[in-house]
């Protein structure tokens, strides 16, 4: 009896290592990628533990460390993973959580599961791709302890190591990932911190602490807890702009176990911030939630104005995009059975929840309108603006798409490239006529383009879609790229590959890079979001020594360069700062600047589109002083800052 017990275990332990060694093989299919968003997934998969427990009521406190051997520990406060022996596997639950793949949602019946990707394999997922894992599990006065090593292969078995005052309860885990899994092994602070801000956002009173070690083991961290939930999340993305009513409207219901959450609040903005989370995930596609939601919003403000007589019987009814100008709004649901659906599962799929989104929605937001007659009229005739100047923008639309690239005025800024594939072709965007004359004269004329701005480009976050057209340089620009705008943009209509943002290193060229940024955020998202932008690296360096030319970028490539010269010939080494752009002769530009052998790009991504957001809203938005503040925290290279 005794033997046919060990040797069921035994095969349960080969059957298990099978499982996380399938992991290692292909971590890709389970975490995605193994470059550092990889990396970073990691700690959100042992997070999403924490976050399910306290889901189910049990943990009020979660604090993150990024250790000083860039290990990551994760505690809570909740219940303790269990640590009775599981029937099945005949080893400790804690165990079995930790190396059994598709074990961890099994156990714990109903609650919320967060990992929206694994459903709730991510613990054993994290021990496959580890060097090593600790587990510590606080629970009815005793402490316990167990340690993998290796890919997951259990080398202190769970065992007591402690006592611990009765009532605490918790869960401390810690895992170095593997380096022969992962490209890199450091871990980025602010990307954690910002996922953990949203984590804290979304989930209205956890308080979640993150800290690291690896410089300073005295810090103390920051700690991110919000009473208010997403109605924090909607005043802190509307910092910067001015809301047109005060008060944050909330919403909230339940049913079928389904839990539908929604803040908003207008703004003087000309553009809709709508972002959707299902179980703390954000749904980047949108999906059902939001469809209701949008459904809802537009009907309930339609039917509001006719009744009250705002809108006129002649009057056409407001749109989907007139309702949404200037909206600053968070959709969240907590669902117990998710369908995520698209190539990245970044949309709900689930068909009942458009409904029910509409009628909690629709419920709510009745009510605010019915109960605050001066915020509901302020937001209708904000809508009906939007109405008349969408209008303005149809026809200014039609004058965009008649200038194409035949007109000559045009052919007069764009020196386009010969080569009519967009695989190869790419288009520079240069400051200034001179830099613009250099950039043409130094150019492979087959595959580069150039466009030389004259003036600055008008500030799209400050003006209405029709004004933007009515803009030269953004019309220009529009024509250029071939994609068309708004409702008519389409992305495989992009005539060039890459897009380079050719500005100085000074306040103008970041004032217009930003500018630029903006109009793309704005009005061309999918073209950054497809990774076709880039900001060409001009040097900042010339070195001469012999008849040897080095260019570096920046002062940390200047001193490094000059300490890998022998010192005869680095103290006869001529070094020249670079003033700009347009002082470069076109041989110049090209080898530092444009050859594809020899330059630098650095590739604008969207990394958090909610981040970026609002560093483009106060930049670019009404407040002085914050856009003060950024440009002197960024214009590292100016040395007079004169604004
Ligand atoms: C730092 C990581 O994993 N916390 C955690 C995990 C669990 C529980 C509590 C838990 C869940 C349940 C019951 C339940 C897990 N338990 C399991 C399983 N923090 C961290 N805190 N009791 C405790 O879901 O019913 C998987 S995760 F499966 F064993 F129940």
């Amino acid at each position: 009896m005794k033997e046919k017990l060990e040797e069921k275990y035994d095969s349960s332990a080969i059957q298990v290592l099978e499982g996380l060694e399938a992991v290692r093989k292909r971590p890709g299919m389970y975490i995605g990628t193994t470059d550092v968003k990889g990396l970073h997934h990691l700690v959100w998969e042992i997070v999403d533990n924490s976050i399910d427990e306290a889901l189910a009521g049990y943990c009020e406190n979660i604090e993150i460390i990024i250790n000083k051997d860039n290990s990551v520990t994760v505690k809570d406060d909740g219940r303790g993973i269990p640590v009775e022996i599981h029937k099945k596997t005949g080893i400790s639950t804690v165990e079995t959580v930790y190396t059994v793949l598709h074990a961890g949602g099994k156990f714990g019946g109903g609650g919320y599961k967060v990992s929206g990707g694994l459903h709730g394999v991510g613990a054993s997922v994290v021990n496959a791709l580890s060097s090593w894992v600790e587990v510590k599990v606080y629970k009815e006065g005793k402490v316990y302890f167990v340690r993998f090593e290796n890919g997951g292969h259990t080398v202190e078995p769970l065992h007591e190591i402690d006592t611990c005052e009765k009532n605490r309860t918790g869960t401390i885990v810690t895992f170095k990932p593997d380096p022969n899994i992962f490209d890199t092994d450091i871990y980025d602070y602010e990307t954690l911190k910002v996922r953990v801000r949203e984590l804290a956002f979304l989930n209205k009173g956890l308080r979640i602490t993150i800290r690291d070690d690896r410089d300073d083991e005295d810090t103390t961290g920051e700690t991110f807890v919000y009473e208010g939930g997403i109605s924090e999340y909607v005043k802190f993305i509307n910092q910067g702009k001015t809301p047109i009513h005060e008060d944050i409207i909330h919403l909230d219901g339940e049913e079928d176990g389904v839990i539908f959450e929604v803040a908003m609040q207008y703004t003087t903005g000309y553009n809709e911030n709508i972002y959707s989370f299902v179980n703390n995930i954000n749904t980047h596609d949108g999906g059902t939630h939001e469809e209701g939601v949008k459904r809802a919003l537009t009907r309930v403000i339609n039917n509001y104005a006719r009744k009250n007589n705002i809108l006129k019987e002649k009057d056409d009814s407001l749109t989907g995009d007139d309702v949404k100008e200037g909206l600053t709004m968070i959709i969240s649901c907590k669902h117990p059975n998710p369908q995520f659906e698209g190539q990245t599962k970044g949309r709900l799929g689930n068909s009942e929840v458009r409904k029910l989104g509409d009628k909690i929605f629709s419920k709510g937001f009745e009510k605010f309108l019915l109960e605050n007659p001066n915020e509901a009229r302020v937001i209708i005739e904000k809508a009906m603006l939007a109405c008349r100047a969408r209008n303005a923008a149809r026809k200014a639309r039609e004058i965009t798409r008649k200038s194409d690239l035949s007109t000559t005025n045009f052919f007069g800024k764009l020196s386009d490239c010969k080569s009519k594939d967009p695989k190869e072709s790419e288009i520079f965007i240069v400051e200034g006529d001179s830099a613009g004359g250099s950039a043409k004269k130094g150019r492979d004329s087959m595959t580069q383009a150039i466009l030389p701005l004259r003036g600055k480009i008008l500030n799209v976050e400050k003006n209405r879609l029709d004004r933007a057209l009515g803009n030269e340089e953004i019309r220009t620009i529009i024509t250029a790229f071939g994609t068309g705008i708004g409702d008519e943009f389409d992305l495989s209509k992009l005539r060039y590959d890459k897009i380079v943002i050719m500005t100085d290193a000074d306040v103008d060229g970041s004032h217009i890079r930003v500018l630029l940024l903006t109009l793309f955020y704005r009005f061309f998202r999918p073209i950054v979001e497809a990774g076709h932008v880039y900001a060409a690296q001009p040097p900042l360096y010339r070195i001469m020594h012999g008849k040897t030319r080095k260019y570096v970028l920046n002062d940390e490539e200047l001193d490094n360069y000059l300490k890998s010269l022998p010192e005869n010939v680095r103290s006869k080494a001529e070094i020249a700062r670079m003033k700009g752009l347009g002082e470069m002769d076109a041989d110049e530009l090209n080898e530092t600047t444009m050859d594809i052998n020899t330059r630098t790009l650095r590739k604008i991504t969207v990394e958090d589109l909610m981040s970026a957001d609002q560093v483009f809203s106060e930049l670019m938005g009404d407040e002085v002083e914050p856009r003060r503040k950024f440009i002197e925290e960024n214009a590292v290279y100016v040395e007079n800052l004169d604004i």
